[in-house]
């Protein structure tokens, strides 16, 4: 059964929540809150990964998520944290995170690998190309979705290399990083290539900009809830591990709806 992972945004600036959870006990409040709709798991993030955005100190970062993973953690709560930084996953780690979710991959920090394989935490690596300063400066593909599976299955090496064990890695093809609009939908069609691979994959299309080359450009981020849930589906049909979303309500309703239809 796919898994709902939900999105708990300590951040001032990301795309669609930016802003709203940066206090910490809001932060935890709405995480429980994800939890108690059905999140099977919580995925905290304290650095935006907008197009456009910014690298923060991780000082900074950790001073965000830290009481936040730490405070879920110990209620027993299944935490994943969001970060491209070693230092960051490691201590997030100890302060009860079981996942490690780097969009980049291990790209960008280049000690994050070895960092977790340091610990018993499994890793998410997503299909990166380059930091959300300059996102779409490397959107370029002949065939997007077999440059996707080929750029993912080197960063599994190099993670098996780090020494992570393949039972431990999860396979993300990164929707909206690197990507524009039709690449998206392309990647996604392509989904059933990733899990073949072998590994666990998480698909994250939540609220995002690629979103409205079906609904009109015009449809708000109150309009992409339900959209995200039909994708969240057509993942779940792919045999995807789990969906990255933050209206948790809309997309178990969906997965349920789908899962009855194939009893
Ligand atoms: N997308 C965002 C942030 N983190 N993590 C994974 N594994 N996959 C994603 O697609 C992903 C991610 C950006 O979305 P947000 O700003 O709404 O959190």
């Amino acid at each position: 059964m796919t898994l709902v992972m939900g999105i708990v945004n300590v951040t001032p600036d990301s795309f669609s929540d930016g802003g709203r959870f940066l206090d910490p006990d809001v932060a935890i409040a709405h995480a429980r809150s994800l939890s108690a709709q059905g999140a099977d798991l919580l995925d905290v993030g304290g650095e935006s990964t907008r197009p456009g955005a910014d690298r923060i100190a991780p000082r900074v970062e950790q001073q965000r998520v830290l009481p936040v993973v730490e405070a879920l953690a110990s209620e027993g709560l299944f935490v994943s944290i969001d970060t491209m930084n070693a230092a960051t996953a490691r201590a997030a780690v100890d302060a009860g995170a079981r996942l490690v979710n780097d969009v980049s991959g291990g790209l960008a920090d280049p000690d994050l690998l070895a960092a977790v394989a340091d610990t018993d935490a499994d890793i998410a690596l997503g299909h990166w190309r380059g930091p959300s300063s300059q996102m779409y400066a490397r959107a370029d593909y002949d065939d997007v979705a077999a440059e996707v599976a080929g750029e993912l299955s080197e960063r599994l090496r190099a993670a098996e290399v780090a020494g992570i064990p393949r039972e431990r890695i999860v396979l993300d093809p990164g929707i909206g990083f690197g990507k524009r609009g039709v690449q998206n939908w392309q990647t996604l069609r392509a989904l059933p290539r990733l899990t073949a691979v072998g590994c666990r994959v998480l698909v994250g299309t939540s609220r995002k900009r690629f979103l409205t080359d079906a609904l009109g450009e015009d449809a708000d981020l109150s309009r992409r809830d339900l959209a995200t849930a039909v994708t969240s589906v057509l993942a779940a049909r792919a045999g995807v591990w789990a969906v990255r979303v933050h209206d948790i309500p809309t997309t178990r309703d969906a997965l349920a709806v789908a899962r009855a239809w194939e009893a």
